[in-house]
Formats: structure tokens, sequence, C-alpha cells
């Protein structure tokens, strides 16, 4: 099916949490194959794992050391063969998280690269001398925290890490490490792969004259005692985006075009606008990514003016590129509970925003346990796994309150995801929202008929969009396609309101809200389709 990905659906996994099949209270391929039916049922067009290649899992396994095999923790390659044949079985394409920035300093290449000044790995990785004082090279500091050096006394040098230190930063000026990292790519290809999610896709070259960025508002070696009360990821002072990273990006896609409809799905390490300036410049023609996230709608902001302009900046950005929307990840806060004071009832807020996020363009992905109107976990410190939490606690959390297991059934501790004991606990507010609890007028419920509904229509999978001008909190924005239109409008508050939109209009699909005649009411969390001909007028 030609550009599958444009009308897909995807359903993240966070393999450590989604089922455990070996009892180690950790999952596992095996459980995630026995759990792909869920998926389906859900409406879901493909999955993405996050990382299950052979990793010391510091980072949780975006610090790799075996890119062409299973973590043994996951199962082994065989299993990955079983998952993707019943997937596909299934009608669900697979991709896989690709960490190519960096790898872990387990991995061979480092452990040679280190060693020496001279050896076949030595220019592989970001090295650099000293000052004259001996301080690193410049102010780069790391996205958890720190400095973004790290000496190694063998080679009297500091190498780069953008993350942990345990993450050294491959060096892309190589060509060398370009070809090696297309050939790991290369193998999972061979091996039935559908895609990848590309892992902090605009880190991947670093400025060759290591000049220093303006001083940010912090000096790295004082982040520990000043830590900011963001979720961790420091205001970071490295030149990510660099132009040299997009023939890098031409090269994977003309590897990809040499396979049948493989997606290529990068994510952006940024939050803000210039992160929309840059999904849009990685998806834009035929010869880049197929489409890009980033953090934009991943934040704290919960307003009208913001998703317009994530959305509308992206398509002026890029009229050819491509976006992938999502709300909540393995990085973030859940979004019910992130955007939890817009809301009186988490509930309510979750058939919101599947309702939001299923009208927007592009591609959508969701999280798992979202459909489940999963919240994030409350954990205490002892409880904790998450590097830059374990460092920045008690201002940053972390992550793990996002990425506890995913409650197959009620009862006592992680009933239906592991025998036994789970690697992250899984508390009574987790517990509540289990699979079979859900039922009639449930998030699940709301989710499966949101998603088909959706699939249902083209105006929402492949058509324009023009943007109401309503005042805050009103959401409000036209999709058509083939002369037929559905205005989305949505209340992002906790207060009812009541607008009148033009004569002629119709409820379709999931709402909440009452349409009598010219008047909408919307109750706290509103949300409604409204199918008409033509324009529709809508007035506060
Ligand atoms: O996250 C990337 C990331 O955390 C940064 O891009 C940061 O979020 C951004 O600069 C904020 O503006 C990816 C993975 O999703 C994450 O789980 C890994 O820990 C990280 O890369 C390192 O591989």
């Amino acid at each position: 099916m030609r550009e599958w990905w444009r009308d897909a659906v995807i359903y993240q996994i966070y393999p450590r949490s989604f089922q455990d099949d070996d009892g180690d209270g950790i999952g596992d391929l095996k459980g995630i194959t026995r759990r792909l039916p869920h998926v389906a049922e859900l409406g879901a067009d493909a999955i993405w794992l996050s990382p299950i290649f052979t990793s010391p899992m510091a980072d949780m396994g975006y610090d790799v050391s075996d890119y062409t095999d299973i973590d043994p923790l996951f199962g082994t390659l065989e299993d990955f063969d079983a998952l993707i044949a019943r997937a596909h079985e299934l009608g669900l394409k697979v991709i896989v998280d690709q960490v190519l920035s960096h790898s872990s300093s387990k991995h061979p290449f480092f452990e040679e690269s280190r060693s020496s000044r001279d050896n076949p790995k030595a220019d592989w990785y970001v090295w650099a001398d000293p000052l004259p004082d001996g301080a690193p090279p410049n102010n780069w500091a790391s996205v958890f925290g720190g400095s973004a050096w790290e000496w190694e006394p063998r080679r009297r040098q500091y190498y780069l890490h953008n993350f942990l230190t345990s993450q050294p930063d491959f060096n892309f000026h190589n060509s060398e490490v370009q070809d090696w990292l297309l050939s790991t790519m290369k193998f999972w290809l061979d091996r039935g792969l559908d895609g990848f999610r590309l892992d902090t896709v605009n880190y991947y070259f670093h400025d060759p004259e290591l000049r220093s960025n303006p001083p940010g508002d912090f000096e790295p070696e004082k982040i520990d005692s000043t830590p900011t009360e963001t979720y961790g990821w420091q205001k970071h002072v490295f030149d990510k985006n660099r132009p040299e990273n997009l023939a890098f990006l031409e090269r994977m896609r003309e590897l990809c075009d040499r396979y049948e409809d493989i997606m290529m799905v990068g994510e952006v390490g940024e939050d803000g606008d210039r992160s929309i300036e840059v999904m849009a410049e990685y998806t834009a023609g035929t010869e880049r990514l197929h489409m890009a996230y980033s953090f934009a709608m991943l934040g704290p902001n919960f307003s009208a003016g913001h998703f317009r302009r994530c959305i509308a900046g992206f398509q002026n950005g890029a009229p050819d590129g491509w976006p992938k929307w999502s709300f909540s990840n393995h990085d973030v806060v859940r979004h019910v509970t992130r955007w939890s004071k817009h809301a009186e009832d988490e509930t309510v807020l979750a058939k919101q925003a599947v309702a939001m996020i299923m009208s927007f363009p592009g591609t959508i992905g969701i999280y798992q346990g979202e459909e489940l109107g999963q919240t994030e976990a409350d954990l205490v410190y002892e409880e904790l796994t998450d590097p830059p939490a374990l460092r920045f606690w008690p201002e940053v959390k972390g992550r793990d309150g996002c990425r506890t297991p995913m409650v197959w059934a009620a009862g006592e501790n992680a009933a239906g995801f592991s025998s036994g004991t789970p690697w992250l606990p899984v508390k009574p507010a987790q517990a509540i929202h289990a699979v079979d609890q859900q039922g009639q007028g449930s998030v699940m419920e709301a989710y499966k008929r949101t998603i088909s509904y959706r699939k249902a229509n083209p105006a929402l999978t492949r058509g324009e969009t023009e943007f109401l001008d309503l005042p805050e909190p009103i959401l409000a924005f036209r999709r058509s396609h083939d002369g037929h239109a559905l205005t989305c409008v949505f209340n992002l508050s906790k207060t009812p309101t009541t607008l009148t939109v033009g004569d002629g209009a119709e409820i379709e699909g999931p709402h909440n809200a009452t349409l009598e005649g010219t008047t909408l009411k919307l109750p706290a969390n509103g949300h409604v389709y409204l199918a008409h001909e033509g324009a529709l007028d809508v007035s506060a």
C-alpha cells in the first residue's frame, strides 16, 4: 500500500513495560507478540518499538552496544522475526527505534576508540583536546546535566556526549561512521522491518570548529545546584540542527527507497517554534524523512494558540512535508496528568484529547496506556531509575512515571503484566485503569470509535486545514476533502461555553456537545465534529 504511513495511527510500545512473558518483571518480545491483538483492535496501523537492541540499559536501551542483535532481556532475533510475522498477520507495520547519534560507551567501537589516538576507530567518535587550562573545549552541556565533555586519560582528550557520559557521540564527519550506521539499518530492513523511529535526528553532526554557544542562562558546572524546573532537559547549549544533517537524511532515504513502503519518522529534539521549523525542513520533499515529530505538543502548553502555531507553522514551513503529532510518549509526563489543571476530570480530558489529536492533519501517534486514560505514576525517589531524575530530584521527577507497566487486569500489583515483580511498581492510581475495567463509555471505547471515525473520513486523514479565529479557550478548524467538510471545535477549559454556528451543521462522530438549531453547547473539555457543506460560520 503506497505511503501507508500518511493515514496511519502509530502505537508506541515501551518494551520493558508492555507484557512480560518470562516472569522476570521486564517486558519482552514474546509478551508483545501475545498482546498485538489489543493494538490491532484499537484500530492502529503500526507499532513503534522503543529500543530492543543489546544495551547496558544506562538509558533504557538508548545506549546501544550491539546494533544488530536483540538484548537478551527482550529475547532473540527469532523472537523478533516471530513478532514481525504476527504483526503483519494482524495488518500492523513494525518500526523500531534506531539510535544513531550516539552509542553506548560499552560498544566495542568506543572501547577501541578511547584506548588510544591511533587505532582504526580513533576518529569514530568526537574527541577534542583540553583548553590550555585543562578545561573542556567549549561550554556545550549535556541534556542530562553537566558538561557535554568527558575526560579520557589514555588519550588525554575529552569526548562529546550529548546525553549520559555512557552515550558517546558518533563522529558523523567521518564517512566510515555514516557507511557503517547505514549498514546496520540495512540489516533490519533485510529482516523485514517496515521502518525506523530515528532518535535525536537533529543531533547527528556537531560543529567541527567546536565553537562555544553564547553563554546560556546557566553554567554547566552549576547545573546540579540550580536545576531548571523543567523536565530535566537542560537549556541545551549544543548546536543542534546543523545543515550537514540533511545530506545524511538523504543517504538514509536512498537506502529505504530500495525497499517497499519503508517509513522513517525522525525525533526532533527541540520543544519550541524552532522545532516545528526543523520538522518541516527534515520532511520537505521526497528525499529526506517521511515524517518527523518534536516535543512541541509534548509539553505543558494546552492552548488553542499553541496547537494552531504548531499545525499552521508546520504547514507554512513545508507544504509538502509531513508531521507526526502525539501528546504522550516515553519521555514526558502523560498528557492527562500534564494538562490536568485544564480539566476537572482526567477521563473527560482523555476523551477530548483523542478527539483533538485524531482530527489533526498528519500521522498520529499514541503511547501505550493512553487508550486506558492512564495517568502519570507518582513514584518516590527510591523507586526511580531514570538518570535525569536521580540527578535533579525533586525538581525533576524524570520519566519513570510515564513508563510504569501496562495494566492488563485490575488487582494486585501488575496483574496481567507479569507473574514476577515488575521493574517499576503499578500503583493503585494506575491499576484502576486496567484494560479489563474498560467498557461502555470508557476511554478505550472512545479511542476505538474516534480512530474508526478518523479512518472513515479522508477529510481528517488527507484534508486541507483552515483555522477559525475564535478566542481562547476555543480551538476550531475546518478539515475539508473532496467537498466534504468537518468543522472541529474544542473547548480547552473546564468552563462550559456556548457558540453560535451557521445553519445546516450536523454533529458527527464521538462528541460531548449538543447542537440545538444554531446553538452549540460545549461542556468542560467539550469536543465536537460538525459536518456541513461549504463554509460554516462559528462565533463566540
Ligand atoms: O530523547 C531526546 C531528548 O531527550 C532531547 O532531544 C530533549 O528532549 C530535547 O532536547 C528537549 O528540548 C531521545 C529519546 O526519546 C530519549 O528517551 C533518550 O533518553 C534520548 O534521546 C537519548 O538517546
